[in-house]
């Protein structure tokens, strides 16, 4: 039989990629859709298939984390294998605007999954998308064993997310695992991180489009991967024999100007010439630096990240400069 997966966000830029992966997998994949005004399923339009066609694996269906009533009986209809939490306010400039939504959908939506696959009495394996911006100021490198010190409304609501996760797996003996995924980017990324605005501008500015680039603080210092990759690691936590938490890394550090100097240097641009400061980048509390330690994952899981920062931002760039 063909395992049952459920997505929720599905739509962002690695639910995406976990789809093709499930995919290809064999797997069927539910996944859920926020009811928007405009179209938000760009990212998996090459996926979607009409469900008048025979056998369709992808299905879609109208829920919200912060509705956790149309979870349990999505849930109850869907009856999956596996449970990916990917859905979230991902964005931690944003949560400092938006705190009380962002601990609704980021922290609450996760209660909301595990509580409907308690009532129902599903026998499924789930998956918290957790985040390196749970270790926020603990000193680098960090692994499974570093504290948390969250510095966002976004960290914080992870970190809840990540312990209710935990005491689910504790309590009621769920298969529920934490991915503690440090940043992950690719062409998929959405506009407002700071690599998929430096690439997009990049293409614009080679493109004679755009003059300028403005951003915040360029000293931060982050481990980026490229999240195909990543979300092979998502299923890999799913797949072992025994739940767990582990983190997912590169393992390198690279500041913001370190990947203006790559993004910019692909076409032959000095960054210096382009980028200015805007303080509405700023962050009222910052992360100043973020380096992975994925030994765990490696030596149980044996996965281990094969693109690294410079070869991201080339990928990224390539992609853009084809759309613009
Ligand atoms: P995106 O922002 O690209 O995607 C977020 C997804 O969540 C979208 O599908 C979005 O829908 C959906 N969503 C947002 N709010 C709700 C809601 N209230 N109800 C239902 N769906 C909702 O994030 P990423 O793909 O980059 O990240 C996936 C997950 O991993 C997130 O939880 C993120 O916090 C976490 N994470 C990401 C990392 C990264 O570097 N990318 C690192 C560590 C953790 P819509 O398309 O309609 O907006
Ligand atoms: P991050 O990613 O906060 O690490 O969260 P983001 O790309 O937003 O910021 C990275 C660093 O760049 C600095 N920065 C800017 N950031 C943005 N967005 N825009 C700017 O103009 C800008 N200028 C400088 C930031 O201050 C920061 O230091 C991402 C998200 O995907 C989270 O959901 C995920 O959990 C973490 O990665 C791991």
């Amino acid at each position: 039989m063909a395992k049952v997966a459920l997505i929720t966000g599905i739509t962002g830029q690695d639910g995406s990629y976990l789809a093709e992966l499930l995919l290809e997998k064999s797997y069927t994949v539910h996944g859920l859709l926020r009811r928007a005004s405009s179209f938000n399923t760009g990212r998996i339009e090459h996926l979607y298939q009409d469900p008048h066609e025979p056998n369709p694996r992808l299905y879609l269906h109208y829920a919200d984390l912060t509705d956790g009533s149309r979870l349990v009986t999505l849930l109850e209809r869907i009856q999956p294998d596996e449970v990916y939490n990917l859905a979230a306010q991902s964005h931690v400039r944003v949560s400092f605007d938006e705190p009380e939504y962002t601990g609704m959908a980021t922290g609450l939506g996760s209660t909301r999954l595990l509580e409907a696959i308690r009532m129902i009495g599903l026998d499924c394996r789930y998956y918290q998308a957790s985040s390196s911006e749970m270790f926020g100021a603990s000193t680098p490198p960090q692994n499974e064993q570093t504290p948390f010190w969250p510095r966002s409304p976004y960290g914080i609501s992870k970190v809840y997310s990540y312990w209710m996760t935990r005491n689910y797996r504790e309590a009621y003996g769920m298969f529920a695992v934490n991915g503690i995924l440090f940043n992950h980017e690719s062409p998929r990324r959405g506009l407002t991180f700071v690599t998929r605005k430096i690439t997009r501008a990049v293409a614009e500015i080679a493109a004679g489009k755009q003059d300028a680039l403005y951003l915040g603080n360029l000293d931060a210092v982050r481990d980026w991967g490229y999240a195909p990759e990543y979300v092979a690691g998502m299923w890999a936590m799913l797949q072992h024999t025994e739940p767990g938490d582990y983190v997912l890394a590169t393992g390198t550090a690279y500041t913001i100007r370190d990947f203006l100097g790559f993004a910019f240097s692909h076409v032959g641009l000095d960054w210096e010439k382009y980028v200015r400061f805007d303080e509405r980048y700023l962050r009222p509390a910052e992360v100043d630096s973020l380096i992975g330690d994925a030994s765990r994952a490696a030596s149980i899981l044996e996965w281990t990240p094969k693109v690294m920062t410079p070869e991201l931002a080339r990928i990224m760039v390539e992609a853009d400069c084809a759309a613009v």
